[in-house]
Parts: structure tokens; C-alpha cells; sequence
């Protein structure tokens, strides 16, 4: 059921503490975390920790979680001093997503190029 922890979902485990992860931020809503393959300098997942599978799913079924996990993409930007960043919500295969426990990456540190691959 949306919002319910899955035993095989990998973010969840992070969540509970059973993989473990280097975290940069949590509150009680959200976890951030760096990316284990990092594409930029500062490469952070901000995540819910209630399971929704992808951005769309968040947006619709958590909206306010959503904006939780926006003002953590910020927050995890000021402490990495990021003055230009990307924040990127891969949402189904044709575009990358590899996990499905909805994810922010925070992407800054370098120049980003666009359009993106
Ligand atoms: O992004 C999924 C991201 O999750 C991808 O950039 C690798 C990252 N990842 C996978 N396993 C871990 C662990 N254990 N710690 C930290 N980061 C991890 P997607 O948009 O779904 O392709």
C-alpha cells in the first residue's frame, strides 16, 4: 500500500537502518543521503520515508510529503553551498530510474550541461 515500508525496496532499508548509507540530513519526514555512484561533486537523494514509488506517485498520493522533500533539496543545497544545482526526479525507465522509492537527486559542484542526456 502506498506510504507503507516494502521489504524489497532498497530506500526503504535505508530508511530503517538496515543498509547503510552516508547521511547528510534527516527530518521526520525525509532522509538525504549520497548517491553511492555520485555524477557531480555533491550528488544527494533526498527521499520520503514513507514509500511512494516515483515522483508522480508522491505528488499525488503525499502531496505536503513532496513539499518536504523540495524544501530538503534546498536545505541539502545551502549546506553544500551549492550556488547552482539540479535537482532531477528520473520518473519511470525510458528515463533512468532504477530505484522505485520516489528520489531527488541533487546534482551541483561542476557545470551542468542542458539539455541533459
Ligand atoms: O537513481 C537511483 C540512484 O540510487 C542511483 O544514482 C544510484 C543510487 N543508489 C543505489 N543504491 C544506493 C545505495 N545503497 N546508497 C546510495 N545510493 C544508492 P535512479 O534515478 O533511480 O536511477
Amino acid at each position: 500500500m502506498a506510504g507503507e515500508p516494502q521489504d524489497d525496496c532498497l530506500f526503504c532499508k535505508i530508511v530503517d537502518g538496515s543498509i547503510p548509507a552516508t547521511i547528510v540530513r534527516e527530518t521526520e519526514t525525509t532522509v538525504a543521503f549520497r548517491d553511492i555512484n555520485p555524477q557531480a561533486p555533491t550528488h544527494v537523494l533526498v527521499i520520503p520515508k514513507a514509500h511512494h514509488k516515483d515522483a508522480a506517485a508522491l505528488a499525488a498520493e503525499a502531496p505536503g510529503l513532496a513539499a518536504d522533500v523540495l524544501r530538503e533539496t534546498q536545505a541539502v543545497a545551502d549546506e553544500e553551498q551549492l550556488e547552482s544545482y539540479r535537482i532531477v526526479f528520473n520518473t519511470g525507465g525510458g528515463a533512468g530510474q532504477t530505484v522505485w522509492h520516489a528520489h531527488a537527486h541533487v546534482l551541483g559542484g561542476r557545470g551542468l550541461a542542458w539539455p541533459p542526456g
